[in-house]
């Protein structure tokens, strides 16, 4: 059943992974239902268009929608496979809050029978799966549910992380090798087929556990690695050493690969996850809940040093590059930048123009400001300060005649040739 084209699969959120993940597996041939809260991305699935910018998925949704593979509904129904691709948000004090994916398995165990698939997809603290064969299993009383049952269970169980990069969404999603954890080995081996449809990575199974905390592993990494970034950039300004160059020059021994400095960590993983394995071991984890404090902490200092060059140059308008939480995407989720420019507007007011090609209005943060929405051009002529908070292609391209006459804050470090003017030489070299 699982391999043949007559499959028919439920996918729950329509997110950045649900929809992409959903159009995927449409591709292959299965019946492909995707299921979400909001009605209004439910029509605009079904009128084949998206509601997220992702590389390529505009056409591959309206051509699986065209063709009938994939349809979209507030309501659940039954099918073979479940993927549950839903938010994991934190609440307060970064406890994770599960209550979405606890919603989805509550809704996918009025129509669950014998012989289906529930896959979690959702980045989740460990042991998440657990809870949800737990619900499942309270909920439905008729059927056996893994690892209390035994082997013999009617129903299987597992978690799949995704582990797509946005903007390479589509590519990642056939090509990225997946950790596959079932609540029991067969239960691994039955979401094992159903990947095995659609990617070409390779797939590896292991239990539930361990693949969950292999996805908040993966990201933990990732934000401690830039923690160190973000802290040598400290240590650099402190020192007044060019840390871009400080990096280079280190990344060329061959076992040395330092990431990026920035104005701190964004998205809705890297900044949210690590709490994940803080909370599951509060007292085993000093190192990931540093790095977190060292990435936030980056993104006050940012805000402070350029409140202090802009107070300076009372005279001056200052032109925000970027929203985004990184280059080249609209996604302004827990974004730094975002985060900065609406600060910087809310002391500064009308003296603020924001530059973001991925925004047609200014999100509601710059309610109230006097802030404006400006293209590149028009900062360009008309700001004398210039904050570069997002490494977007459009902005790395800016030639040095058009911003040597500037007060420049460049923390993405996109212009290494800008010159030093006098007053901001830490400023520029901090990153
Ligand atoms: N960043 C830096 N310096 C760097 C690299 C990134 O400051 O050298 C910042 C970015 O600007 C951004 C943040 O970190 O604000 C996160 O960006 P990212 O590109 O590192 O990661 P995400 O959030 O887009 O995607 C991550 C990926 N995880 C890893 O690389 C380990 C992706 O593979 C996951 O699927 C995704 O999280 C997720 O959904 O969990």
């Amino acid at each position: 059943m699982l391999g043949g084209t007559e499959l028919k699969v439920c996918v729950l959120g329509l997110g950045y992974i649900g929809l992409p993940t959903a159009a995927v597996i449409a591709r292959t041939g299965a019946q492909v239902l995707g299921v979400d809260v909001s009605p209004h991305v439910v029509d605009t699935v079904n009128s084949g268009r998206v509601h997220i910018e992702e590389v390529d998925l505009d056409g591959l949704v309206s051509g699986v929608v065209a063709r009938g593979s994939l349809r979209a509904s507030t309501q659940i129904e039954p099918a073979d496979v479940f993927v549950i691709a839903v938010p994991t948000p934190f609440g307060a004090d970064h406890v994770p809050d599960v209550g979405y994916v606890l919603k989805a398995a509550t809704a996918v165990a009025t129509v669950l029978k014998p012989g289906d698939t529930v896959i979690l997809e959702s980045t989740s603290p460990v042991g998440t799966t657990e809870q949800v064969r737990d619900f499942v299993a309270d909920l439905r009383p008729d059927l056996k549910v893994p690892g209390r049952t035994g082997e013999g269970a009617d129903v299987a169980i597992a978690y799949c992380p995704e582990r797509v990069l946005p903007g390479r969404i589509l590519v990642e999603l056939i090509d990225n090798d997946r950790v596959i954890g079932g609540i029991t080995p067969r239960c691994a081996r039955r979401a094992l087929q159903f990947y095995r449809r659609f990617v070409r990575g390779a797939c590896v199974t292991t239990t539930a556990r361990a693949a969950e905390m292999t996805k908040l592993t993966e990201n933990a990494f990732r934000d401690v690695n830039i923690a160190f970034a973000n802290e040598l950039s400290r240590v650099a300004e402190t020192l007044g050493v060019d840390v871009w160059e400080v990096i280079r020059l280190a990344n060329r021994h061959p076992r040395v690969n330092i990431l990026q400095p920035g104005p701190g960590v964004g998205g809705h993983c890297i900044a949210v996850d690590p709490w994940f394995l803080v909370h599951g071991a509060p007292d085993d984890t000093k190192l990931i809940r540093a790095a977190r404090e060292v990435n936030d902490a980056k993104c006050d200092h940012v805000i402070e040093h350029a409140s202090a060059l802009i107070a300076a140059h009372p005279g001056l308008t200052v032109a925000c590059l970027g929203l985004a939480f990184k280059a080249n995407i609209d996604d302004f989720r827990e974004s730094p930048a975002l985060k900065i420019a609406a600060a910087l507007a809310h002391r500064f007011g009308t003296r603020v123009r924001i530059v973001e090609p991925y925004a047609n209005v200014l999100p509601f943060a710059f309610d109230g400001t006097g802030a404006t929405l400006a293209d590149l051009d028009d900062a360009l002529e008309r700001t004398g300060i210039m904050i570069a908070l997002v490494d977007h292609d459009v902005f790395r391209s800016v030639p040095l005649e058009e911003r040597a006459d500037k007060y420049v804050y460049d923390t993405r470090g996109i212009w290494p040739d800008q010159p030093a003017a006098p007053d901001t030489r830490q400023v520029r070299l901090a990153g």
